[in-house]
């Protein structure tokens, strides 16, 4: 009797923490709704089977409990049983993977009026591209990278002279406009990841991912790395601030394009001494 009200109890407890649990989401900051449906449609589905389970083995304990004049019975086959299992069970998980093929299916379906931008991982940071007035993301391949170049465009790519380079861990996104992302990795396995948009992609080197969103909420959130990526992975975070259209436009305003980061880095007094002072870091380098 106590294993049956042990199971009963934990049948219970389970079923009211879920729905009294402090513990939920965070509220949705993108158009992704749906894929935060689909995971309750599995809640449902599991939670149902979860306490059919349960009280069905309370309810066996039970009624077929040791009596010295009973006797069990040998079964070892059912057909009949075996196809109502089979039949509820592949029911059941169509119920939880047809939605799922739904939602993967918009989530990398980019609508034609959604502006880009470019987010590159690296151990252990974030840096962020945007186009220029062309729209157009200049080309860029990571033998290009180096001190002066860290995004390693293509310098004499057109496309990527006006390119608006945010090699800081803080990216802005204005609110109401849809945005592909499109993600690079210059080293390792690397997954960009914004809990309140419900959006994640894992960004592997030498090959570009994406994943489209719209931001449907002001506010600051969290940027994580969702894949396991060295030693200083739990520090790999940024932050996304999703704004009206006006502020992200004067906060693009201030950053600074690919070809002045180039003329800043290649001309003036400023970019001999940087040069010079590399030299001499490389210099002590190679006599440590
Ligand atoms: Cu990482």
């Amino acid at each position: 009797m106590i294993v049956v009200i042990g199971l009963v109890l934990v049948t219970v407890g389970t079923v009211l923490f879920h729905f009294l649990s402090p513990w939920w989401w965070t509220e949705i900051a993108s158009n992704w709704g749906f894929i935060d449906t689909v995971i309750q449609i599995t809640f449902v589905v599991t939670g149902i089977v979860f306490v059919a389970v349960l009280l069905f083995t309370a309810y066996c304990v039970h009624r077929y409990r040791y009596r010295k004049d009973r006797r069990s019975e040998y079964k070892p086959e059912d057909p009949k049983l075996e196809w109502w299992l089979t039949g509820l069970t592949s029911v059941g998980v169509v119920i939880m993977l047809a939605p799922g093929l739904i939602a993967w299916n918009d989530f990398v379906t980019v609508p034609e009026d959604a502006a880009v931008f470019e987010v590159v991982g690296q151990q252990w940071n974030w840096k962020f591209r945007f186009p220029g007035k062309d729209g157009v993301l200049g080309t860029s391949d990571a033998r290009n990278i180096n001190d002066d170049n860290p995004f390693g465009l293509n310098v004499d790519d057109p496309n990527g002279q006006d390119d608006i380079l945010v090699d800081d861990s803080e990216l802005h996104l204005p609110i109401g406009q849809p945005v592909q992302a499109l993600l690079r990795s210059i080293d390792v396995l690397h997954d960009f990841y914004v809990p309140q948009f419900r959006a994640k992609m894992d960004m592997v080197p030498g090959m570009i991912t994406y994943f489209w969103l719209t931001p449907i909420r002001t506010g600051t959130f969290d940027i994580l790395c969702f894949e396991l990526c060295g030693i200083g992975h739990h520090e790999m975070r940024g932050t996304v601030v999703v704004e009206a259209p006006e502020d992200f436009e004067a906060w693009l305003g201030e950053q600074t394009t690919f070809a002045q980061s180039m003329a800043r880095a290649g001309n003036g007094a400023d970019g001999v001494l940087s040069l010079v002072s590399r030299a001499a870091s490389a210099e002590t380098t190679a006599t440590q």
